[in-house]
C-alpha cells in the first residue's frame, strides 16, 4: 500500500490530487515507472536505479504486463513481440519537459532491443546488401554518444539537454533480427555554436576537444585553453557536474570508428571542431576610412589552415558582401563593405553552418551505416528537444515547443478522441470524457490561412522585406498583433509575443525572428567554403548556388513544420507506445520532490483524463481477423484457421478462455476489450508463451 499503485487506472479516486500522491509514494519508494493501462508514466530519479541490470533483460522477456513490476522494459519487450506477432510498425513516443528523462528511456529502449532481438549474427544470403546484425546493434549503441556529443548541451534545465530531436527507426527481418536502421533529425539549435543564455555551454564536442585532445592533436589544431575561445567563454561556464569530457571525447572517437568514420575523415570532422573555434575569435574594428579590418591575424591564419580556405579570400568574404543591383535597367554584382556588425553577423553565419552541417554528415554516416536495400518491419524511438521555457525564449524555444504541442497532439488524437470516436463508429456503448484538445494551440503556431497562423504571418514578412535587423521583427511583430491579436491562446508584450502552450504560458522576445527563421547562408560564403583545398569541406558546401535563386527559398519554420506534420504521418502508421516523462524539481537532485511542479505537469500530460477514459473504457481492440490469427492457437476450433464468421469466431475465442461477458463487447469490425487486467489475463500469456 505504501508504495502505491502499479496502474493508476486502479486508484480509488481519480483526481489530480490523487495521482500526485501516487507517484509521490512511489518515488519515495525508488519506483521510476507507473502504468495508465499501457502507458508509461516516468518520473525521474535523478539517480542512477539498480534494476537495470542483466536479470531484469531476462525477466522481462516474454513476460506479460502484470507479471511483473512496471518497467521500460516490459514496453519494448511489448513493442517487440508485437512487432513480430502482428507483423505491424512499431513506435513508442517520449515526451515530457527538458530534462525530465526522454533520452535516458530512449536510450534504455534501444539498449534492451538490441539485447534480446536476433542472435543470429550470420548473413542472410539471399540479401547480400543487409547489415550483419550485430554491427546494427552496435551501431546503434554508438550513434547516442556520437550524436549526443555534437547535438547535446548543457542548459539552465538540464546537464545534458538534446538540442535536436531524433527518430530512430531500427529496421528488422521477419524473424525479428536487426539488420538496419535509419535516423531522421530535427533542427539542430545552431544559434548555440555562437550565443546562448549565461550558465550554460555550447555543444559538448567543443569541451570535449579541448579537454581530451594529446598534446599533438592541439598542436596541430592550434588549440589552447577553453577559456581562450570567444564561442566559449561568453556563458561563463565551463564544467559540468557529472560529465567528465576527457573520457567522453575517446568515447566520441571510439563511436566514429564504430560507424565507420575512420582516421582520415575523423582528423577532418576535429579540424572542423576547432576551425569554428577560430573563426570566433576573428575580430573586427573599424578602420579609419570606416571600412571593416580583421583585428586578429594569428587566429585568421589557423582557421584557414583548419578550413584549407586562402587567407585574403576569407577576409575579404567576411568584410563584404555580393550584392545585386540594378541599374539603368541591368543587373549587376557589386561588392559592398560590411560594418562591424555586419561583418559579425556573417563570421557567426558561416560557424553556425560549419556546425549544422558537420551534424548532418554525422547523421548521413550513421544512416549509411545501417542502410539496407528494402524496409520490413521497424520499430521507431522518438526522442526529442522537450518542451522549455527559459527567462528569455526565442526563435528556437518557439520551434521546440511547437514540436512538442504536436506530440501532444497526436497524444489527444490517438488515445483520447480517436478512442472515444471508435466506439461510436462501431456502435459500443459509451459515456464520453471531457478533456482539452490543444489543436487550437496547434493552428495558432501553423495555420496556413483563415486565419494565417504565426508561421504564415513570420514568413510573409521574411519573404516581404530585407529580413535582418530589428526593423523586420518589429514588423512582425505589429502584424502578429493586428491578426491574431483576439485569438484567446495569444497575448502580445512590449518585445514579443505570449503563447498559451498546453504546458503552460511562454513568452517569446521577437528579437531575431526574422532573421532565424530566413536562415540563408550568404552565397559569398558558399562560395568562399567551395574554394577550399580540403575536399571534406568542399564537400559539405556542394549545394549548386544557381537554384537557390528560384522561387522562395525554404524558411526554417516551414522546414519544422514539415518536419512535424511528416513526423506525425510517419508516427500514426505506427502501433504507437507512450512513455510520458515528470521531473520532480528544478534542483536536477534526488529525493527532491516539488509537489507543485508535478501536479502541473499531471495536469497538462491530460493524467486524470487518460486515466478516466482508460478505465469506462475498453483498453484492448483488435479487428476480429488479427484477434483470430494472434489467439488461434487457444482453442482446436480456431487453430490453425477458424472457418466460419469472424465476429463468431472470437465469440467463441472468449467464450473458450472464460472471459467474462461485461468484460467485453463486440463491434461491427472489432473486439473492444477492458482494460486493464483482461489485456494481461493468463490466456495473453498463454497465447505469447507460444510464440517465444
Ligand atoms: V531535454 O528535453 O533533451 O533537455 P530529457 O531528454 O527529457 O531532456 P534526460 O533524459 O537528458 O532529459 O535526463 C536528464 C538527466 O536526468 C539525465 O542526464 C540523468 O542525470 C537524469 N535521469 C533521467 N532519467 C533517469 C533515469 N531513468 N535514471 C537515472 C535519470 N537518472
Ligand atoms: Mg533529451
Amino acid at each position: 500500500k505504501h508504495s502505491g499503485v502499479d496502474d493508476m487506472v486502479l486508484l480509488s479516486k481519480i483526481t489530480e490530487e490523487a495521482i500526485v500522491e501516487n507517484l509521490k509514494k512511489r518515488y519515495i519508494n525508488s519506483t521510476l515507472i507507473t502504468y495508465i493501462g499501457p502507458v508509461l508514466i516516468s518520473v525521474n530519479p535523478f539517480k542512477q536505479m539498480p534494476y537495470f541490470g542483466d536479470k531484469e533483460i531476462e525477466m522481462y522477456q516474454g513476460a506479460a504486463q502484470y507479471e511483473n513490476p512496471p518497467h521500460i522494459y516490459a514496453l519494448a519487450d511489448n513493442m517487440y513481440r508485437n512487432m513480430i506477432i502482428d507483423r505491424e510498425n512499431q513506435c513508442v513516443i517520449i515526451s515530457g519537459e527538458s530534462g525530465a528523462g526522454k533520452t535516458v528511456a530512449a536510450k534504455y529502449i534501444m539498449g534492451y532491443i538490441s539485447r534480446v532481438s536476433g542472435v543470429n549474427t550470420t548473413r542472410d544470403l539471399t540479401s547480400l546488401s543487409q547489415v550483419p546484425s550485430q554491427h546494427v546493434k552496435d551501431i546503434i549503441l554508438q550513434s547516442n554518444p556520437l550524436l549526443e556529443a555534437f547535438g547535446n548541451a548543457k542548459t539552465v534545465r538540464n546537464n545534458n539537454s538534446s538540442r535536436f530531436g531524433k527518430y530512430f527507426e531500427i529496421q528488422f527481418s521477419p524473424g525479428g533480427e536487426p539488420n538496419g536502421g535509419k535516423i531522421s533529425n530535427f533542427l539542430l539549435e545552431k544559434s548555440r555554436v555562437v550565443m546562448r543564455n549565461p550558465g550554460e555551454r555550447s555543444f559538448h564536442i567543443f569541451y570535449q576537444l579541448i579537454e581530451g585532445a594529446s598534446a599533438e592533436q592541439k598542436t596541430n589544431l592550434g588549440i589552447t585553453s577553453l577559456d581562450y575561445y570567444q564561442y566559449l567563454n561568453q556563458s561563463g561556464s565551463y564544467k559540468v557536474d557529472d560529465i567528465n569530457d576527457k573520457k567522453d571525447f575517446q568515447e566520441t572517437l571510439h563511436a566514429m570508428n564504430v560507424i565507420g568514420i575512420f582516421p582520415d575523415e575523423r582528423a577532418m570532422v576535429l579540424q572542423i571542431v576547432a576551425g569554428i573555434l577560430h573563426v570566433g575569435n576573428i575580430n573586427f574594428k573599424e578602420s579609419e576610412r570606416k571600412d571593416v579590418k580583421i583585428r586578429t591575424l594569428v587566429v585568421t591564419k589557423f582557421d584557414c589552415y583548419t578550413n584549407g580556405i586562402n587567407q585574403d579570400r576569407l577576409k575579404e568574404k567576411l568584410t563584404s558582401r555580393k550584392m545585386d543591383s540594378k541599374w539603368g535597367g541591368k543587373s549587376e554584382s557589386i561588392n559592398v563593405t560590411l560594418n562591424v556588425e555586419q561583418a559579425c553577423y556573417t563570421r557567426d553565419a558561416l560557424s553556425k553552418a560549419l556546425h549544422a552541417r558537420l551534424f548532418d554528415y554525422l547523421v548521413e554516416s550513421i544512416n549509411k551505416a545501417m542502410q539496407k536495400d528494402h524496409e520490413e518491419i521497424n520499430i521507431g524511438v522518438l526522442d526529442i528537444y522537450g518542451f522549455e521555457i527559459f527567462q528569455k525564449n526565442g526563435f528556437e524555444q518557439f520551434c521546440i515547443n511547437f514540436v512538442n504541442e504536436k506530440l501532444q497532439q497526436i497524444f489527444i488524437e490517438l488515445t483520447l478522441k480517436a478512442e472515444q470516436e471508435e466506439y461510436v463508429q462501431e456502435g459500443i456503448r459509451w459515456t464520453p470524457i471531457e478533456y482539452f484538445n490543444n489543436k487550437i494551440v496547434c493552428d495558432l503556431i501553423e495555420n496556413v490561412k483563415n486565419p494565417p497562423g504565426i508561421m504564415s504571418i513570420l514568413d510573409d514578412v521574411c519573404a516581404t522585406m530585407h529580413a535582418t535587423g530589428e526593423g523586420a521583427d518589429q514588423t512582425l511583430l505589429q502584424k502578429l498583433q493586428m491578426q491574431i491579436r483576439t485569438h484567446e491562446h495569444f497575448n502580445s508584450w512590449n518585445q514579443g509575443f505570449i503563447i498559451h502552450h498546453y504546458a503552460g504560458k511562454v513568452s517569446y522576445d521577437i528579437d531575431g525572428f526574422c532573421e532565424r527563421n530566413r536562415d540563408v547562408l550568404f552565397t559569398d560564403l558558399i562560395e568562399l567554403m567551395q574554394s577550399s583545398q580540403i575536399a571534406f569541406i568542399q564537400a559539405l558546401f556542394s549545394e549548386s548556388l544557381q537554384a537557390e535563386k528560384k522561387g522562395r527559398p525554404t524558411t526554417a519554420s516551414s522546414k519544422i513544420k514539415k518536419q512535424a506534420n511528416d513526423l506525425v504521418s510517419t508516427l500514426m502508421k505506427c502501433t504507437p507506445h507512450y512513455i510520458r516523462c515528470i521531473k520532480p524539481n528544478e534542483t536536477k537532485k534526488p529525493h527532491d520532490w516539488e509537489e507543485s511542479r508535478v501536479k502541473h505537469q499531471v495536469e497538462y500530460l491530460g493524467l486524470k483524463e487518460n486515466i478516466r477514459v482508460r478505465r469506462a473504457g475498453y483498453a484492448y481492440r483488435r479487428m476480429f481477423r488479427k484477434f483470430l490469427q494472434r489467439y488461434a492457437i487457444l482453442t482446436k476450433e480456431t487453430w490453425p484457421s477458424w472457418k466460419g464468421d469472424e465476429k463468431q469466431g472470437v465469440l467463441h475465442l472468449l467464450k473458450s478462455v472464460n472471459v467474462d461477458s461485461d468484460q467485453y463487447q463486440l463491434g461491427k469490425t472489432k473486439v473492444f476489450i477492458k482494460a486493464p487486467e483482461s489485456v494481461s489475463t493468463p490466456w495473453e500469456h498463454m497465447a505469447s508463451r507460444y510464440w517465444h
